[in-house]
């Protein structure tokens, strides 16, 4: 780390350098105090211009110094000297100022910043709100509305936005230093506006607060920063300077030790690590700028859309014209809607389209970099796919199975160049989930392998490695979960109870209502499937529902009945009577013991899926179910959520000692 001080004339020019992204260590604001100090010393210097080194300006207090004891100086006091120096400061962004970057930024008197900078108070992703005056300065130079958005959803705005707002006071085209220096020196010519802190806060407009209230509990979905940030904004623009700086402190101490910030925190460390796997460090992916897909449904539309988003093209296959026809016209369908919701214009929509060749024809495969199959989950069928793959694509051609339930090895047997196959499992909808579950087999290259991540990356996807399983990592949870519920309805607790309680935990739906929106029959059939070959699967609920008609909302009831256009799930007299057999109530279980049972299922389902090295991480599984099944992010994920139960929480949770695999991990 270094805070070096070069001079252009009159005007200092302060520089960090602090890889890889300039996060405020308790070096670098010694660093800066220290600079402080100097140049308020130095006669011959008039202004400061404040830059940084590598890809980005500050991007925000060091996360990983969040668990131990605060050191001095602290932040709040650097940017109250830096606001206060004798010299006027200017900080000239590139990258992004977020977080404690943007509240130096925001001590400074000016900040100019290029066209591609993003400005943003990102703290409420973490957990807390900011904790050295963003959400104190950022109203007095942008008012209430704009301050209030900005605090409480983390997102940064652009440098032509940050102008319009009055965040930053210029955009600089072609060099930033040289342009921040000019700034400086003309700057210096007119009188100095008053520092930020000195300046009174636009008032918000009638009734803004109580309505920001209700939208911002809405939006948060049970993660408490966001409304605590809020209220930090309400104190500036309400209240004194000083009497806001000291409630916004007081917030920002008080969260930063609570369990959601702890859970949003690892899910921050997770997420980076995740797409660049340590094992694949030395090993170079291989170039994908061609791509094909074959089959052109829901998934093979959503892959399809996923790669022409991330700019490249597409030769979409299907078997015959009519199926190319509907394949094309899926897509245009996800397009239409991007360009309804606003996301892309309908230039951007045609150029995406343009980009897709719809055929049945595989010879236009043979020169294509990768293709991913997503076809019906029939082994028959996949594996006539790859027998065309394997006879007509490059040898070193990446081939990717999409399936959910087959295994892979199966897919690729005959397969000629077998380094070259990998699973790479989508989530419905595929240009929309984040998650990439991605299957190896033994025969994988590293090289094929690196690929899978390469791809994620530039598909803006969370990819996660997974072994061969029934179900890889998410739906082998999926699962266990869905099997948990149904024995707590065995136990006489209502349907509506169990879906209730992990809405109340912070999903987004409980286990049969999302069974009722994506339909029973799939799960049904592929256990059906498993019995006709001779496997033991037992008699779920789900199965009795399925074969008295009941398949979920497309057949106008599954768990629950729905009225005719209705989607809001009613609780079922036909399915109390179907199941009345099979229940035998038990003690009930309040809301919060319902969750907790389930959770701790997952997680115990997990452990064995790490213990068996399907997953090679147990934050990989909190990625799996935060990003492919709704788990709520502030919770941290099944597994982190089970290691902070600990052992007892555990048993108590799941009425029984949990099994080894999960007190292994527990007592790591
Ligand atoms: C805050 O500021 C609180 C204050 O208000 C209160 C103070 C009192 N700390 O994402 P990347 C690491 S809260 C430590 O792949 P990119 C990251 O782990 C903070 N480390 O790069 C990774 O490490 P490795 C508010 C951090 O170019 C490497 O940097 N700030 C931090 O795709 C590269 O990261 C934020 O929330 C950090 N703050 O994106 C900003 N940030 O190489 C969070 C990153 O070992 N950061 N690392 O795997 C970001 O959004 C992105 O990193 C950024 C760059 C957009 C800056």
């Amino acid at each position: 780390m270094t805070v070096s001080i070069a001079r252009e004339g009159t005007i200092a020019v302060v520089t960090i350098d602090n890889p890889p992204v300039n996060a405020l260590s308790q070096a670098l604001r010694q660093g800066l105090w220290d600079a402080v100090g100097a140049l308020d010393a130095d006669p011959d210097i008039r202004a400061v211009v404040l830059i940084c080194a590598g890809r980005t300006f500050i991007a925000g207090a060091d996360v990983s110094e969040f668990g131990k004891p605060p050191m001095e100086p602290h932040l709040p006091d650097l940017v109250a000297r830096i606001e206060t120096a004798a010299k006027p400061w200017i900080a000239a962004i590139h990258g992004s100022a977020l977080g404690g970057g943007l509240e130096v930024a925001l001590g400074c008197r000016f900040r100019v910043a290029v066209p591609s900078a993003a400005l943003g108070l990102p703290e409420v992703t973490l957990g807390i709100v900011p904790g050295a005056g963003g959400t104190v300065r950022t109203p007095r130079l942008v008012g209430a509305v704009e301050a209030a958005a900005m605090a409480t959803s983390g997102k940064p705005v652009k440098a032509a936005r940050a102008l319009a707002i009055g965040l930053i006071d210029q955009i600089i085209d072609g060099d930033l230093r040289a342009g921040a220096v000019a700034f400086a020196e003309a700057a210096l010519n007119a009188p100095l506006p008053a520092p930020v802190c000195a300046r009174d806060p636009a008032p918000a407009p009638e009734g803004f607060w109580a309505a920001q209230e209700a939208a911002v509990a809405k939006a948060a979905k049970g993660a408490v920063a966001p409304l605590r940030a809020l209220d930090c904004v309400k104190r500036a623009v309400t209240g004194d300077f000083t009497a806001a700086m000291a409630f916004e402190r007081e917030t920002f101490l008080d969260l930063r030790g609570s369990d959601q910030a702890a859970a949003l925190r690892h899910v921050f460390f997770a997420e980076r690590a995740a797409p660049r796997p340590s094992t694949l460090k030395d090993v170079t992916a291989r170039p994908i700028a061609t791509t094909a897909v074959i089959g052109g449904g829901t998934m093979g539309a959503g892959i399809a859309a996923a790669l022409r988003d991330a700019g490249l093209p597409v030769v979409l296959i299907e078997r015959d014209d009519t199926a190319v026809a509907r394949g094309l016209a899926n897509l245009g369908a996800i397009y239409d809607g991007a360009v309804k919701r606003g996301r892309l214009s309908e230039a951007q929509a045609a150029d995406r389209m343009a980009g897709v060749t719809g055929t049945t024809d595989y010879a236009a495969l043979a020169d294509v970099d990768l293709v991913i199959e997503a076809v019906f989950e029939e082994i028959g069928v996949k594996r006539a796919v790859f027998a065309e793959l394997g006879r007509l694509c490059r040898p070193d051609a990446i081939l990717a199975t999409n399936t959910s339930y087959l295994d892979p090895r199966a897919i690729a047997e005959g397969l000629p160049h077998p380094d070259r196959f990998i699973g790479l499992h989508f989530f419905s909808p595929a240009n929309v989930m984040k998650l990439l579950e991605i299957v190896p087999t033994a025969d994988t290259a590293p090289q094929v392998l690196a690929s899978g991540f390469a791809l994620a990356r530039s598909l803006g996807k969370m990819p996660v490695q997974a072994g061969i399983c029934d179900g890889f990592i998410g739906n082998r949870i999926l699962k266990r979960y869905r099997a948990a519920a149904e024995a707590l309805v065995r136990e006489g607790i209502a349907i509506a109870e169990v879906d209730a309680a992990m809405r109340g935990f912070g999903l987004a739906m409980g286990p049969f209502e999302a069974q009722d929106l994506g339909g029973l029959d799939i799960a049904f059939l592929q256990r059906e499937g498993a019995r006709a070959r001779g496997e033991d699967v037992p008699e779920m609920l789900g199965d009795i529902l399925v074969r008295a008609g009941r398949k979920g909302q497309k057949t106008g009831g599954g768990w629950y009945d729905y009225a005719p256009g209705d989607r809001k799930p009613v609780p079922s007299d036909t399915v109390a009577g179907l199941l009345a057999a099979q229940i035998t109530p038990g003690a009930g279980m309040d809301r919060a013991a319902i969750a907790a049972r389930l959770v701790a299922e997952m997680a115990e389902e997990g452990a064995a899926i790490l213990a068996e090295g399907i997953a090679q991480k147990s934050s990989d599984i909190d990625l799996v179910k935060i990003h492919g099944y709704g788990f709520p992010r502030w919770r941290g994920g099944p597994m982190f959520h089970a290691i902070r139960r600990g052992i007892d929480g555990l048993t108590q949770d799941l009425g029984r000692a949990p099994a080894p695999a999960l007190a292994a991990l527990i007592q790591r």
